[in-house]
């Protein structure tokens, strides 16, 4: 009876469409999954005195061939190239569009997909509220697309860290130290036990640390930390710069520093730096791990927004690009607004070689359907180590989830609690250099952190053995806030 009702209000509202809109619908789309079109799922609502149809008839067009009237030059080719609406759901106003991916600029280019289907599209007055929620890729056009290439499973190797989170932090203060105190705070990390150090978001060439002095000096103080540890380091520089040529003279200083390869990744702010320079690194160094920091991203995620694409969305858009990690956030556990259904799907959307989204089943394999036993294998994923390992022809690496922001040694088990399993790095700033004892014990909290989840050992418990855990529980756990209670993981 329901799908007759819908039915019914679809037919009405396809008769409200003008000549042009026509073009952009098709309810009946034969199999949106044959191969041919890039999917998306958003929530509309119409602005003006639009219907729902309209309205998204109005976003297809505008966001693939169209504008806002029907012009004369269309060729009947020019019209095989449209978007189409080819679902909607009138009252959860959802819409689903789909892209002919031909229309997107060859030679794998994000940021020529994304100004088409999130671009001018946000900006227009026939909407009120679009967000889109969800995004699929054919397999035949995932071959398009770079993908990771140096990813966590190398980090992992060069490391020799198994089976449990990388461990890292930010040296705070965001800014402000000279380059040989920046260092003194990585030593301090990195003797204490961490792994992974990596620049703050806005840390670059201020006149008070010289880019060259940091990277020097950091070299120093990994060497000194190495030496003594006996455990391999890495740090992750922001190559963030003002033009490419500059980002790649740092990139080049730093490769040309003496560092090991494996032991510095490139950090991108890939919202402000922008999709070609993301790209441009994981093309110009695909030895290296191409580290995506997303500040600004709220601007179009924050589930209060009406107007935006998911974490989900970024997300599998930095995979594609070839990120070997982006940050995904902390599912609410830490400081920055999230849920587990937001950051959690989304990391596993860009771990897995298969994982649900909200609304689409990606899988990152290019495996054709008849070949059962290898879709069984993809499907159950473990042998995306294998599948790989060996095979790489069969799919897309995996990129991975960096979790951060607001997260401390008293929050690592209730994140993986959350997040169900080890496979990603997480970097504490202030969860490290705010520990009483300064920056080597929280880094040594974060080891024993760590240890107590590994053995099963309440921390509460293991901390009577581990001063500088009992240290840092006592210190953040004054704050009551910190332990708001996780809203539980709906399953979508
Ligand atoms: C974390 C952080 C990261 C945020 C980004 C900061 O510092 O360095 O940039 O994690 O958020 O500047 O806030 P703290 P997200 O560990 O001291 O919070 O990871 O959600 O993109
Ligand atoms: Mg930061």
């Amino acid at each position: 009876m329901l799908r007759k009702k819908i039915n019914l209000k679809e037919k009405d509202l396809l008769k409200t469409l003008n000549e042009k809109q026509k073009a952009y619908v098709n309810l009946n789309l034969k199999n949106p999954k044959n191969g041919e079109y890039l999917l998306t799922i958003s929530h509309l609502v119409s602005g003006g005195d639009l219907n729902i149809l309209q309205a998204a008839a109005e976003v297809a067009a505008e966001s693939s061939t169209g504008t806002n009237f029907k012009v004369k030059t269309e060729t009947p080719f020019s019209r095989e190239l449209n978007a189409i609406v080819y679902k909607i759901d009138i009252e959860k106003n959802l819409v689903w569009i789909a892209y002919p991916w031909r229309i997107f600029d060859r030679g794998g280019n994000i940021q020529n997909i994304l100004t088409f289907i999130v671009g001018n599209v946000l900006g227009m007055k026939e909407i009120s509220a679009l967000k889109m929620l969800d995004v699929w890729f054919p397999s035949s056009m995932l071959e398009q697309y770079d993908g990771p290439s140096y990813t966590l499973d190398d980090m992992r190797k060069y490391l020799d860290v198994y089976d449990k989170p990388i461990l890292g932090t930010i040296i705070k203060p965001k800014i402000g130290l000279t380059a040989a105190e920046y260092a003194e705070v990585c030593y301090d990390f990195w003797s204490g036990g961490g792994d992974f150090v990596k620049n703050d978001e806005p840390q670059a060439n201020q006149d008070f640390c010289e880019y060259e002095k940091m990277v020097k000096f950091v070299k120093d103080a990994m060497d000194k930390a190495v030496k003594e540890t006996g455990k391999k380091k890495v740090h992750s520089f922001n190559v963030s710069a003002s033009d490419f040529d500059e980002m790649i003279r740092r990139c080049e200083l730093i490769r040309n520093a003496g560092f090991e390869k494996g032991s510095y990744a490139y950090l991108i702010n890939g919202i402000t730096a922008g999709w070609m320079a993301v790209q441009t690194l994981r093309r110009r160094y695909p030895e290296v791990f191409i580290h995506f920091h997303r500040a600004g991203h709220g601007g179009f995620t924050r589930p209060e927004n009406p107007i935006g694409f998911s974490v989900l969305v970024l997300s599998k858009f930095a995979r594609l690009a070839g990120a070997s990690g982006i940050h995904t956030g902390t599912a609410g556990v830490g400081k920055m607004k999230g849920s587990p259904k937001e950051d959690i799907t989304a990391a596993k959307n860009i771990l897995h070689l298969a994982a649900k989204g909200h609304f689409f089943e990606q899988n990152w394999a290019q495996v054709p359907e008849n070949d059962k036993q290898v879709i069984e294998l993809v499907k159950k994923d473990y042998a995306h180590y294998i599948i790989l390992e060996e095979d790489s022809w069969r799919g897309m690496k995996k990129c991975c989830p960096i979790i951060s922001g607001g997260l401390n040694p008293t929050k690592l088990k209730t994140f993986i609690d959350v997040m169900g399993e080890v496979d990603f790095i997480t970097t504490m700033g202030a969860g490290c250099h705010a520990h009483p004892k300064g920056t080597n014990s929280g880094a040594k909290a974060l080891v024993q952190s760590m240890d107590a989840y590994k053995k099963g050992i309440d921390i509460k418990e293991y901390s009577k053995s581990h001063k500088e855990l009992a240290e840092a529980i006592k210190f953040f756990s004054k704050n009551k806030k910190e332990f708001q209670q996780v809203e539980s993981l709906e399953r979508s």
